[in-house]
């Protein structure tokens, strides 16, 4: 499949369908001197565009609705505008992005709009309580509309600066750079889940931590187990009444999921959803449109290679009658 969009470099794709037409809203990579590290710091972009197509199959021509959001229009944000992703509710659009704040710690924001594709207003200081990155709203099909936002990544993320709680006076800044939990007996760090206000500006309640289990002990994964274990990328849908949780590996390459009975889980581990594609990092949505499910997902083919030049690609996924996702490989 080649890329989506071609005349930019797109990457994290968060795919919605609002008015009958699938919505991206991806990052928007670009060209930096800076050297990639295992801190991520080459991912150095500073802008959103929202794009749109009304077919996938065929696929329609993209449109590139612009710059929705720029770094300079966010008061508390001094660098890297990372994975985004949109929810809408009562007629509103939000645009939820990660980046950092002026003292170079990860929070997640939130821009308002009235329109799918924009114009959105940034809320003039993060979500509170909010950190880390990879923000993924979901909102539940109750006759509330519940909604959730997943989030978090290690690494470069700053997710293993909260083991402690998940709160600023848990931050614990020695743990900054290329680190995570390891040795024997050590779980895995899961994502961060939280309610959402009504308002959809804010956390209801705690945030709490999204456990996921090895099918074959009914115990929480490891944190060596790097195959698994969840690293960033976190995306949340619901088919047939299962919550599936899914997310990047990061080191080691893979999309995988978990399923559950409540959108805070747990979650017992089900298997890859995309082997590794070219380039080091690996981040997803998975969708449904007009009665198929399909995986926008990103890699480094268009810059031959580079890894924080990346291109948004779509393909269709399939599920077996026990609901399990069937394994695809990049193309
Ligand atoms: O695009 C910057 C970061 O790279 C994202 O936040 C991660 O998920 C990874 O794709």
């Amino acid at each position: 499949m080649a890329p989506l969009i071609t005349h930019l470099y797109t990457a994290d794709p968060s795919a919605h369908v609002f008015n009958n037409r699938v919505y991206i809203y991806p990052s928007h990579d670009r060209e930096t001197d800076i050297q990639f590290n295992d801190n991520g710091d080459q991912y150095d972009m500073a802008d959103y565009h929202v794009f749109s197509t009304p077919s996938l199959d065929p696929l329609a021509p993209v449109t590139d609705h612009g710059v929705v959001l720029r770094t300079e229009d966010i008061p508390w944000v001094s660098k890297q505008l990372w994975a985004p992703d949109a929810a809408a509710k009562n007629g509103k659009y939000y645009l939820y992005f990660p980046a950092r704040d002026h003292a170079g710690i990860f929070r997640i924001g939130v821009a308002v709009g009235s329109a799918p594709e924009g114009p959105f207003v940034p809320d003039p200081k993060p979500i509170k309580g909010s950190f880390s990155i990879d923000p993924a709203t979901f909102v539940d099909d109750d006759a509330e509309e519940s909604a959730y936002m997943y989030f978090g990544g290690l690494w470069g993320g700053q997710l293993q600066c909260y083991q402690k709680g998940n709160d600023d006076a848990s931050y614990d800044a020695s743990w900054l750079g290329p680190k995570e939990p390891s040795g024997p007996g050590a779980v895995a760090m899961g994502a961060r889940v939280a309610k959402m206000t009504g308002d959809m500006r804010g956390f209801e309640g705690a945030v709490r931590e999204v456990v996921i289990l090895a099918p074959e002990t009914g115990e929480r994964i490891l944190a060596d187990d790097h195959d698994r274990r969840f690293f960033e990328a976190a995306w949340m849908h619901k088919r047939d009444g299962v919550y599936y949780f899914s997310y990047s590996t990061g080191d080691t390459h893979y999309l995988c999921y978990a399923t559950g009975t409540s959108p805070y889980g747990p979650f017992t581990y089900g298997g890859r959803i995309l082997e590794p594609v070219l380039g080091w990092t690996t981040h997803h949505s998975i969708v449904e449109f007009q009665g198929r499910w399909w995986l926008f997902h990103h890699d480094c083919e268009l810059s031959g290679g580079v890894n924080h030049l990346r291109s948004v690609k779509v393909k269709e996924i399939f599920y077996d009658a026990e609901g399990r996702i069937v394994t695809e490989n990049p193309e």
